[in-house]
């Protein structure tokens, strides 16, 4: 390193104060103990590299090797014709839309490449090849196998009907489920659990998917230089591309673990670094696949494993997720969550992990330099996903050796443990939490087993004790305040009565803050939610899961459509939807399926459409006309928030029960009015 540079580093540091990098005090400590180490994460490189100002605005093209092309907006803005053009003649609105078509790609590919990954292993175990894994919720796969076009069952020897056998069951939705990916005509089977107006739509405006793999392929293909060259075609493409992901990919991925895993109910654990304990063997679980996560836990509850931890001076094993892998096996387990994305370094800073394990997705190269400074092994998992510093393990993990795979990281780590060479230093912070409201455990929650539905949420609604629902999902972005983005937008919400579902990192960081507690209600809601949470004892943030579990989400939505008085599809509902925080291109597939599944969608940070006017006034206004659903971008957090609200209010109204809230609130202040007097 250079003087200069190590100069530009100093200044860096001086200028960035924990304090304005994170609200996370956990976050806060870790990041000043890292400089005192003087060990280098993304929150100082964040400091010393400024993205760039063209790529943020999505002109740049380098989709052949004539580019790239940078067509930057004129500082005075555009008067007149747009003469802007790459050398093939491509312009801004097309080079962006252009890039943002293969960032739905790439999203829609990472999900559905693990519900790929799922499914494999689900056939597998339909076929018996696996002790490691069982059909084990057989209720939820007689649930969604006529979804599949599978009967669950049969004539009997006298013309009667009798159930299926469910092995049999099993391995006909394995290979039906599997071919999704492969179809090269027809629907994606899963799209018909859309509301009925929703699906007939799509049909109209020709955008079902046909196969999974096909539409992202076609993205791929129509954004090679000379194909696609109309930025509202292009859409139509990301359309199918992202439908097959949250309808198709994501949506199958949760309902096949469910199945093999079992489907997630409440649950109480806890989250935040303190998480940690200094006198365990500690483990990090991080990525999002729960195949080898669920095998994990298990290995890691063996009492020889337990006792093999204690020889070695430990007093036993802790697991610890970070990322959507911990929101997996939180929701089915319990197992706390360590941090959400931008932890994962400072996770390793605290001294205290033996090993972090990763599988696919999110996971920063650089964790391999801060494990360097310690003992902590990296152990890669999966052959999509190596990190090539010499100083990783590989164990690869096989859905057919699973447990054995499992055992031997468990041990790996355990071995580690002597090896502590650094004062550990596990900050105090951790929240109590509760988890696992799949859509069918709010479906219980509010009705109860025998009579399970969503009436009671639709007639809090129409009521209006509850404003509306808002989505918040998504990352964190080193470009923006660490969590404050989330925490801002989620209490602005529940403040004005809107209950929030919630996964991926935004649960995470609710999970932290103390959101998902039912007694949060009485601190941070408004009066309606705050009674309605108070009765029904559920907290006003629901963790849905991880990134995948989108798909819990847009199910819910659908069950409200179902359980009337709301309109007939899900853009009639007053809700919206946002990611605060956002930063992958999960992300982008994520938004754009909430969109045309008619939801206004709200991004902060920044949408890299800027420089191209036409094509983000196309998705921010015209998409509306289309779909119901459009996109918006609005960093400031509380703006952020109220636009959403704007947008609830301005359904309520055309659904005529604008007026039912007025009442509500009018009688909730002259009952509190009469309590205080009393
Ligand atoms: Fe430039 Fe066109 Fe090549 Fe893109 S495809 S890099 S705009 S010449
Ligand atoms: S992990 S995609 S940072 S939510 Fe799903 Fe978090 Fe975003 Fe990864």
């Amino acid at each position: 390193m250079t003087s200069e540079d190590v100069k530009k580093k100093d200044k860096a540091k001086k200028a960035a104060d924990p304090r304005d990098l994170t609200v996370d005090v956990a976050t806060q400590d870790m990041i000043a103990r890292s400089r005192d180490m003087e060990i280098e994460t993304i929150f100082d490189r964040a400091q010393t590299m400024k993205p760039c100002n063209i790529g943020v605005q999505g002109t740049c093209c380098k989709n052949c090797a004539q580019g790239p092309c940078r067509l930057p907006l004129p500082k005075s803005g555009i008067e007149g014709e747009d003469t802007r053009k790459g050398l093939c003649g491509a312009t801004a609105e097309t080079i962006a839309a252009r890039n943002f078509a293969r960032m739905v790609a790439a999203g829609a590919a990472a999900h559905s490449d693990h519900g790929r990954g799922v499914a494999e292993t689900f056939l597998a175990a339909a076929r018996k090849e696996t002790e490691d894994y069982k059909i084990r919720d057989t209720k939820k796969l007689l649930e969604v196998a006529p979804d599949f076009g599978v009967e669950i069952f049969v004539e009997g020897e006298n013309g009667e009907q009798v159930d299926r056998d469910i092995d049999e069951i099993a391995l006909e939705v394995a290979e039906k489920a599997l071919a999704q990916w492969g179809q090269q005509e027809g629907e994606i089977c899963t799209l018909k659990r859309a509301p009925e107006p929703r699906y007939e739509l799509w049909k109209k405006l020709g955008v079902v998917p046909r196969g999974i793999d096909r539409e992202i392929v076609e993205i791929m293909h129509r954004t090679h230089i000379g194909v696609d060259q109309d930025y509202e075609n292009l859409t139509e493409q990301c359309t199918r591309a992202a439908l097959a992901d949250g309808w198709g990919g994501s949506m199958i991925a949760t309902d096949l673990q469910d199945i093999l895993f079992g489907c997630p109910y409440p649950l109480k654990s806890s989250a935040n670094l303190g998480i940690l304990k200094e006198d365990h063997v500690n483990i990090i679980i991080h990525g999002h696949e729960p195949l080898l996560s669920e095998m994990i836990v298990q290995a890691a509850e063996l009492p020889e494993m337990v006792e093999m931890a204690k020889s070695k001076g430990a007093k036993g094993i802790q697991l610890g997720g970070i990322c959507c892998t911990a929101n997996e096996i939180l929701m089915r387990h319990g197992v706390p969550l360590a941090g959400n994305f931008l932890q994962q370094e400072l996770a390793i800073v605290t001294g205290a992990v033996e090993a972090m394990v990763v599988d696919v997705q999110c996971i920063m190269e650089n964790i391999a330099n801060v494990a360097d400074c310690f003992h902590t092994k990296i152990i890669t998992t999966n052959p999509r996903a190596k990190i090539a510093s010499g100083h990783t393990t590989h164990i690869e993990f096989d859905e057919h050796t699973a447990f054995a795979d499992a055992k031997r990281i468990v041990q790996e780590a355990i071995d580690n443990f002597p090896n502590r060479e650094k004062d550990v230093m596990i900050p105090n912070q951790k929240s109590e939490l509760i988890a696992g409201f799949s859509y069918e455990a709010i479906n219980y929650h509010l009705g109860g087993t025998f009579r399970g539905s969503y009436t009671p949420l639709n007639d809090n609604i129409i009521n209006g004790r509850i404003r509306g629902i808002g989505g918040v999902v998504g990352c964190n972005n080193a470009r923006t305040l660490h969590d404050d983005g989330h925490l801002t937008v989620v209490k602005e919400l529940i403040k004005n009565d809107v209950i929030v579902l919630t996964t991926g990192c935004n649960a995470i960081t609710c999970g932290k803050a103390g959101l998902l507690t039912p007694e949060s209600a009485a601190v941070y809601c408004g009066p309606g939610l705050a009674e309605v949470c108070e009765t029904v004892g559920i907290p006003p943030v629901l963790h849905m899961g991880s990134c995948v579990d989108n798909s819990r989400i847009l199910m819910a939505a659908t069950e409200v459509v179902k359980a009337g008085g709301l309109g007939n599809d899900i853009s009639d509902l007053p809700a919206a939807g946002s990611a605060p925080e956002w930063m992958s291109e999960k992300a982008i597939s994520i938004g754009h399926y909430f969109v045309t599944s008619g939801v206004y969608t709200v991004f902060g940070v920044t949408l890299p459409v800027g420089g191209a006017p036409v094509f983000e006034n196309y998705l921010y206004n015209e998409l509306e006309e289309i779909y119901g659903g459009m996109w918006d971008m609005v960093a400031d957090p509380y703006e952020h928030a109220r636009k959403m609200i704007a947008h609830i209010d301005k359904k309520r109204k055309a659904l005529g029960i604008d007026k039912a809230r007025e009442r509500v609130l009018l009688d909730m202040a002259d009952r509190q009015k009469l309590e205080d007097a009393a």
